[in-house]
This record gives C-alpha cells, structure tokens and sequence, in this order.
C-alpha cells in the first residue's frame, strides 16, 4: 500500500512591514567656510571619521554638493538643521538640505 502525503498549501500571508521613506542629507558648497570647519562639523553631527568627513567635504567643494548619508524624515531634517546652526553660530553659510530618496 502506498502512503499519499498531501500537503496543505500555505495561507499565511507575509506581513507586508512598512518602512518609513528615506531622505538624503545634502551638502551644498559656498565660497566661505573653512574646508577644517565643514570636516569637524561633518566628524560632530553625522558621526564620520577624518577620513570620510574629508572626502565628503572635498566632493561638495568640488563638485557643488555631495550626499551625505539617508536617514528617515525626522532624523534627515534635525541632523540638517543642526549642522547649519553650527555653521550659522560662527557666521558661515555652511549649509545642508534634505530631499526624499528616490
Ligand atoms: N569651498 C570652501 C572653501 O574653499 C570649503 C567648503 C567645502 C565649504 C565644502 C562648504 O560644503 C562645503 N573654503
């Protein structure tokens, strides 16, 4: 006698886990802000080593802009404005923007 295995097809459906959009952060370059003060600020607010705040910091420099990293809304926007104000509190026009990721 042979055995019928018969198996019952999987209904569970896979729990669809939304995560939140992601923005970039965005550097932009200017002509006044010393190349050392847009490392330590890169190095303060987003965590980067010497090595990556440099590169970051010389991309925008040369290129006008660089991104930075992605981070959900909330965290992109206050990590914008903190840098800045950082910027702003010496009188540089350093400055950082957000803009949703593709
Ligand atoms: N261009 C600035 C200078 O020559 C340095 C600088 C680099 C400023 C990157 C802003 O996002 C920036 N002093």
């Amino acid at each position: 006698m042979t055995t019928k295995i018969v198996e019952k097809p999987r209904t569970k459906a896979k729990p669809h886990t939304r995560r939140p959009p992601l923005y970039k952060v965005i550097l932009l370059n200017d002509d006044y802000t010393p190349r050392e003060f847009v490392v330590q600020v890169l190095k303060a607010v987003f965590r980067m080593n010497e090595s990556q705040a440099h590169r970051v910091m010389m991309t925008a420099h040369q290129r006008g802009a660089c991104v930075i990293a992605v981070y959900a809304r909330d965290v992109a926007e206050t990590k914008a404005k903190e840098a800045t104000e950082l910027g702003k509190s010496k009188g540089y026009p350093l400055f950082f923007t957000t803009e949703p990721e593709e």
